[in-house]
């Protein structure tokens, strides 16, 4: 037989995956505290913490389950679990890159640029509300983890919910008064 030379990348993704899997099997033994086999939104509240210890939103935790729960049970298995345990990596790995001054919070200026980079076109006092809108009284302005990730993908969600009504490409739209309740019901959900 003769190797391939592109044989080793073509197996590198598998062995990448193996080790999220095998990483994220006993993180999940860990947090299935009652060994159900499935891990539920208290369960998955406790495992998850931002960098000042304090645990996830209940709001980001019920979003990820409804992400990663294939079944639609409210609960997530393991392979549900593992693709969270990489996406979390890759929230965290983010997180870090954007919180500029390391303060372990991301401030409104540092979550400007951050949006400025996934490609938003906003306003550095939208970033600025949403920050305000977020911290906690009697703390410096910041965001943790949770409201990170909350942000980002909700943000993403009426964007995307934004421009299949923005068809002219205007950046303005005429929306009903129920179309608009719709939209925020949904994402209250
Ligand atoms: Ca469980
Ligand atoms: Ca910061």
């Amino acid at each position: 037989l003769k190797a391939e030379p592109s044989s080793v990348y073509k197996t590198q993704p598998f062995f990448y995956i193996w080790i999220i899997i095998s990483a994220a099997f006993q993180w999940f033994q860990t947090v299935d505290t009652d060994r159900s086999g499935f891990i539920n939104h208290s369960e998955l509240k406790q495992a998850l913490v931002n960098s000042n210890w304090s645990t996830f939103n209940d709001e980001t935790c019920l979003m990820m389950i409804n992400m990663f729960d294939r079944t639609r049970s409210g609960r997530i298995d393991l392979y549900g679990f593992s693709a969270l345990w990489d996406y979390m990596q890759r929230w965290r790995a983010l997180f870090q890159q954007y919180d500029r001054d390391g303060s372990g919070s991301i401030s409104g200026t540092e979550l400007h640029q951050a949006l400025v980079q996934m490609g938003y076109n906003l306003s550095p006092q939208f970033s600025e509300a949403v920050v305000q809108r977020f911290t906690i009284r009697g703390v410096r302005p910041g965001i943790q983890l949770d409201r990170f990730i909350q942000v980002c993908t909700q943000l993403q969600t009426m964007t995307q919910q934004f421009r299949e009504k923005d068809t002219s490409m205007t950046g303005n739209v005429r929306l009903s008064y129920e179309d608009f309740l719709s939209g925020a019901m949904t994402r209250l959900m």
